[in-house]
């Protein structure tokens, strides 16, 4: 009998299937396929995104879209399209019971009972966008809860739990070719998209941020605005306090930066500044899901004084400074922040 079956590639949802019977071998029970259903969502939109990016400078795609969002940035005409396709995609899924985005002020949520709509998806669905006109990688961010039984808090006590709650997180990078990563908390793993067959396929199994890299990734227009030990820290990395020459990296586009920085380590850091003592990037679609993957890499992120996975969210919304990076450098900047860094946050 002629053998038909081919081994050759794994998608994003073989793969997830695979984890999850890894993970239920012990139970005996089997993978009930609704976590996979739900990551297709997230695929299905990507690949709609990458899409109208690739084909961006031939119809009318850049510029602005002429309205602001939640942050009062001027939204980019492919923000609204790629939140469009992210809402579309995922309120498909029953098992979505909220949907968080960067560009819209309050979550949308599913009138599905609790047995049911058991997620909830947090998104950034087309960071770095500043960056779309002149053609440099831009990404979405995503992140998912589960959604609390009702006993333990309500659907909008849910969204803001801590990020060690995080039960999946990844990104896709828009760039030479589109690649997504995530984790569910057991290892992290990158995928490819093949245009060919318009899949995504497992490229990179079990990525390892590395111990220590040789790039520092910093806006350094804003240093006059550091507090003082973060400027310090930069200047050791650059002056060989680590006993490594560092080159400096920085796109403006945190997904490319941070994807740089889980391949080839290093470190990435957008520290508080006088403009925004709170920091820029958002917690809950930015740094709590990089925080997550930089983790299960072997990595670390901090917002100065603590884990960024410890920060209990106020806001959806809300902004935290976010230093990731490789082991080396990010101990080194605990100690030469954290302290500080506390005396700063109880002032
Ligand atoms: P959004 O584009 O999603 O608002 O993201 C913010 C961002 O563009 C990040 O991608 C990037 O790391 C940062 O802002 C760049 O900020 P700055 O221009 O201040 O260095």
């Amino acid at each position: 009998m002629r053998d038909v079956s081919m081994a050759m590639i794994t998608t994003v949802q073989q793969h997830i299937l695979q984890q999850q019977q890894e993970m239920l071998k012990s139970t005996g029970r089997e993978p009930t396929g609704t976590f996979s259903w739900l990551l297709s969502g997230i695929t299905l939109a990507a690949k709609m995104i990458e899409a109208k990016i690739r084909s961006a400078g031939l119809s009318d795609v850049y510029g602005a879209f002429g309205a602001e969002n939640v942050q009062g940035e001027q939204q980019q005409k492919l923000d609204v399209y790629a939140n469009q396709a992210l809402l579309h995609c995922l309120g498909l899924r029953d098992s979505v019971a909220a949907l968080v985005s960067e560009e819209d002020e309050e979550p949308v949520t599913f009138n599905r009972d609790a047995e049911t709509g058991k997620y909830i998806i947090v998104f950034d669905p087309l960071d770095g966008s500043s960056n779309i006109d002149v053609n440099v990688n831009v990404g979405t961010i995503f992140s998912v809860l589960r959604r609390m039984p009702a006993e333990l808090g309500t659907l909008e006590e849910s969204i803001l739990q801590p990020g060690f709650r995080q039960v999946a997180a990844g990104y896709v990078v828009y760039g030479p070719s589109t690649v997504l990563v995530y984790t569910t908390g057991n290892g992290v793993h990158g995928f490819t998209l093949d245009p060919t067959i318009g899949a995504f396929v497992l490229s990179n199994e079990k990525m390892r941020m590395p111990e220590q890299g040789s790039y520092y990734s910093v806006n350094e227009a804003n240093a006059a605005g550091w507090p003082e030990e973060y400027r310090g820290y930069v200047e050791m990395l650059r002056t060989g306090g680590l006993k490594k020459e560092y080159s400096s990296r920085y796109i403006g586009s945190l997904v490319a930066d941070f994807h740089r920085t889980l391949l080839k380590g290093g470190v990435f850091l957008y520290p508080p500044t006088l403009k925004q003592p709170k920091g820029k990037l958002r917690l809950l679609y930015e740094a709590n899901p990089l925080a997550f993957i930089a983790e299960q890499a072997g990595g670390m992120a901090t917002y100065g004084a603590g884990r960024i996975l410890d920060i209990k969210p106020e806001g959806i919304h809300q902004r935290t400074p976010f230093c990731v990076g490789s082991r080396r450098e990010m101990e080194a900047l605990v100690a030469a922040v954290s302290p500080a860094a506390t005396s700063a946050s109880a002032r």
